[in-house]
């Protein structure tokens, strides 16, 4: 027997038999719990219908999707050991957390994917308070989609909840998309699927909120509510809208903004946004949550309904979240200049770009399973796509030359958004996944003062898997 077929051979036997017998309380007793990312079954579809096998995160018990809500203060730690009783090698990303290099999760430039059986010590401070997600970071279009993700809540040091225009409680509501069988199995066989990935992505067919199909969560008349808000799918952009509701955006992907009201909030894969909404007081006595599918089609992924003993409404406005003070200032001036070209996908291709040393052109590079490339390069990760100096500002132009939307991620740090086509952007908003629509150019700005290597790259994770990715080194 090989050394590789004995390992496979082992691998397969730890997955189906020996996980059980796994040490799974053996940090019990100290200080460090355990992240396990296990096999186990959800609920997807409506009761009456058939369980879904599913990846899942959890902490005591069984795995639940979504996995386990881990919360903690701005500036406290989250110690986790990761125990990987999965199939494959795995890691977590802590989504939008300025963390400790070592720390985040992006295998296999962060750290090495962690083996069937194996085991990691994630030990970080969360510096700043918002509303983050947690997920795995190797094969992640695959990881992800089977349901390994989950909600990571910093809370705000000084008080916000109760006070006056603020919310009352909050609410966390993760919205997903499943691509299921009709047995509601995940569909399984098309995990390389090159048309959909060199298009829009893997679109599911099914959607969730925490979990479960069209959930139903009760408002008391007139009670103002945060609702916490996370995109988890894989590629799907989801334009939602709570009539009803007067949805005011607190922050987006955990930073603060003035408040606003909006009609849609459009999240993008792995986008946040707070919103608080007002219940209506006496009519009507429920409501939706809608996302537009696509063509303008409205479909119902949750409801809310009117119970209980009303509560005054708030004729206050909307009280702004207590600000960060943890972020440094961007110096244009002095700037590092960086642009970043997207371009590649259906309809418009790519003339040619390096995969692996060798310049090839499209038909080439999709015979590899390759679609996307930044600046020339696809799945760009022998070499970094730039270099800062550290406390440096960089200013990146990112130009979208393909015909389908990317948003895109920078690990490590918040940025500014600048302009879009050249027009100062209104809000200059503070993110970590900013969305680019076709032929569109974002400009961004953000300090470089977290040491390391950091991935940049499109959450669309089918984009992803199939080019859209780079690093960028801050020494
Ligand atoms: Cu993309």
């Amino acid at each position: 027997m090989t050394s590789l077929s004995r390992r496979l051979f082992v691998t397969g036997l730890s997955a189906v038999g020996a996980v059980p017998l796994l040490p799974i309380n053996s940090h019990a007793n100290g200080t460090q719990s355990v992240l396990r990312a296990t096999t186990s079954t959800a609920q997807l579809t409506p009761e009456g219908y058939p369980r879904t096998d599913v990846w899942a995160y959890a902490q005591q018990g069984a795995g639940s999707v979504p996995g386990p809500a881990i919360r903690v203060k701005a500036g406290e730690r989250v110690s986790r050991t990761l125990l990987n009783e999965l199939p494959q090698p795995t890691a977590v990303h802590w989504h939008g957390i300025r963390i400790d290099n070592a720390m985040d999760g992006t295998a296999p430039l962060t750290q090495a994917p962690v083996p069937t059986g194996g085991e990691f010590d994630y030990d970080f401070v969360c510096p700043d308070p918002g509303t983050y997600w947690y997920h795995s970071h190797n094969r992640s279009r695959e990881q992800v989609a089977r349901g390994l993700a989950g909600p990571l809540i910093v809370e705000d040091t000084e008080p916000w909840l109760g006070l006056s225009g603020a919310a009352t409680r909050e609410l966390i509501l993760v919205l997903d998309d499943w691509l299921l069988n009709e047995d509601g199995s995940i569909v399984e066989d098309r995990w390389d699927d090159l048309h959909a990935a060199a298009h829009a992505g893997r679109m599911g067919n099914t959607g969730t909120v925490n979990g479960q199909s069209y959930p139903e969560f009760a408002l008391r008349p007139g009670e103002r509510v945060r609702l916490r808000m996370i995109n988890f799918a894989t590629d799907r952009i989801m334009p939602i809208r709570l009539p009803d509701l007067s949805p005011t955006l607190i922050a987006l992907d955990g930073h603060p903004v003035a408040p606003r009201s909006l009609e849609v909030l459009e999240l993008a894969p792995a986008q946040r946004a707070d919103i608080v909404v007002d219940a209506p007081a006496t009519s009507p006595e429920t409501t939706s949550l809608l996302v537009d599918i696509g063509r303008g089609n409205q479909v119902e992924f949750a409801s809310f309904r009117m119970e209980g003993k009303p509560v005054q409404p708030s004729e206050e406005n909307v009280r702004p979240l207590p600000p960060w003070k943890t972020l440094p200032k961007v110096d244009l001036a002095s700037a590092q200049n960086q642009p970043l070209l997207m371009n590649g996908g259906a309809m418009r291709g790519i003339d040619e770009a390096i995969y692996q040393g060798e310049t090839m052109d499209f038909r080439e590079l999709t015979s590899r399973g390759m679609a996307w490339a930044f600046n020339g390069v696809t799945h760009g990760m022998e070499e970094p796509l730039f270099v800062a100096r550290l406390g440096r500002t960089v200013r990146m132009e990112l130009v979208n030359r393909s015909a389908f939307p990317h948003g895109i991620h920078i690990h490590g740090h918040h940025f500014t958004v600048l302009s879009r086509n050249g027009v100062s952007a209104p809000y200059k908003d503070v993110r970590d996944t900013v969305l680019i629509l076709a032929d569109e150019t974002v400009e961004l700005a953000f300090v470089a003062d977290n040491p390391g290597k950091w991935m940049i790259h499109c959450h669309m994770l089918s984009h992803q898997a199939t080019g859209m990715m780079g690093w960028f080194e801050v020494a």
